[in-house]
């Protein structure tokens, strides 16, 4: 393997196999991370990787982009397929940008958005003051009801009829439970405004229908393809048909905003990569995926809520699950740290209302998609419950390490590379 690496450059090639290990001997569970196939890296490292393809297809800016535009509408018309909408852009770098292209597209500097709020499980591309969408842009937020930690459609209601936003964006990056874009659609028909869903958290969960589609209901569908739908590092952009009968300018005004408005030439070998990974989600294995994966989220959340954890929500309907660590008396910092001693890869996680400082927050945040990957099932999810308990409970080290080798032996029984 990566012959051409070893003989050209063994520094990066050592590091490379340092990277590899690691992943083969750890339990990865942060939720917008996955496994991706072997076809997807090797589109990744393919010859589509050194063409300039400014433009869309059959209107480029350079010559010799016969393949490329080939490559490109494939993917395109596999976007549409899947999420049954009328438009995609496949050139979005990834979510942010491609986030950032719905702006340019809908609004006008200093127009106003709304979205969720970052630590009730928002996205910073969403309005967060210290990110463009929140400089450039006039942002309010929702949050979640403070008792059910769920979103509360009729203060969201209220708050739009309140500011007013032009674009409502419904996406979320640590919500453990459906969303309702039917409820967000009513709520954007109510103030005349665009709805954006991002979807990036959970467009693997739609297409293979374990969560419910925005296709009928949102005007802009935006997601990353690399989380759930485990595809490479990038974005599509989607309209639907709601979507152009609101604006019928709308897939001109995303494309230009792609490019020339926010980028240069696309990535086409992202983009190979991306309609690859779309094929494979077509297929009834990709189904059987997304089903256990939710299976897994909810076997997960049964072992720790019999190991007394406590769980934002109270559980979840999705991939990924919120705790509460101070139901352990420890910190998402130090959870993080310990569970990362032991080979449980985690990310800490600020939780609804959470009093403590994003460095240094309440929770973490735990998901199943990659451990799904390997083939790990509700039996596995309910042996990592016990060790997350067995780790955090002892709060040392020590047992850290001993738990690692039994993380590796699980982890070695469900190999990445097979
Ligand atoms: N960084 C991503 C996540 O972890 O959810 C969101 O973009």
């Amino acid at each position: 393997m990566h012959e051409n690496i070893r003989k050209s450059d063994k520094e990066v090639y050592d590091i490379l196999l340092k990277e590899e290990k690691r992943k083969e001997d750890t339990l990865e569970m942060i939720p917008s991370e996955n496994h991706t196939s072997p076809a997807v890296l090797e589109a990744l490292s393919s010859v589509f990787n050194d063409k300039y393809a400014e433009g869309y297809p059959k209107k480029r800016y350079y010559g010799g982009n016969e393949h490329i535009d080939e490559v490109e509408i494939l993917c395109q018309e596999r976007a549409k397929k899947i999420f049954a909408v009328p438009f995609a852009n496949v050139q979005p770098y990834s979510g942010s940008p491609a986030n950032q292209a719905v702006y340019f597209a809908t609004l006008n500097p200093g127009e106003k958005v709304l979205g969720m709020h970052l630590s009730a499980g928002g996205h910073l591309t969403h309005g967060w003051k210290v990110n463009f969408s929140g400089k450039y842009y006039d942002s309010v937020f929702y949050g979640v009801n403070e008792r059910t930690s769920r979103i509360d459609y009729e203060e969201v209601g209220k708050i739009a009829k309140k500011e007013r936003p032009k674009l409502i964006f419904a996406g979320t990056t640590s919500y453990p439970r459906f969303l309702d874009f039917k409820k967000f659609r009513e709520i954007a028909d109510s103030v005349g405004a665009y709805l954006c869903t991002d979807v990036s958290h959970i467009s693997g969960l739609i297409v293979s229908g374990t969560h419910p589609s925005p296709a009928e209901h949102a005007h802009i569908i935006t997601t990353t393809t690399h989380k759930t739908l485990r595809g490479p590092r990038g974005a599509l952009i989607m309209t639907t048909r709601a979507g152009i009968e609101k604006d019928e300018d709308l897939p001109e005004k995303i494309d230009k905003a792609v490019f020339p408005g926010l980028q240069g030439g696309p990535h086409e070998h992202q983009i190979a990569a991306i309609a690859i990974c779309l094929k494979e989600a077509m297929s009834p294995v990709f189904k059987k995926y997304g089903e256990q994966i939710v299976e897994n989220s909810k076997a997960l959340a049964e072992g720790l809520r019999e190991r007394g954890f406590s769980l934002i929500s109270g559980g979840t309907d999705n991939h990924l699950l919120v705790v509460d660590m101070r139901s352990k008396d420890i910190s998402g910092k130090e959870t993080q740290e310990l569970l990362e001693s032991a080979g449980i890869v985690v990310n800490k996680n600020a939780i609804p209302f959470d009093p403590e400082p994003p460095f240094n927050p309440s929770g973490i945040r735990l998901g199943t998609p990659a451990v799904t990957t390997r083939g790990m099932r509700e039996r596995e999810m309910k042996e990592i419950a016990e060790m997350i308990a067995e780790v955090v409970e002892k709060k040392d080290e020590k047992t850290a390490v001993e738990v690692g080798e039994k993380v590796k032996k699980l982890c070695h029984k469900f190999p990445l590379r097979k």
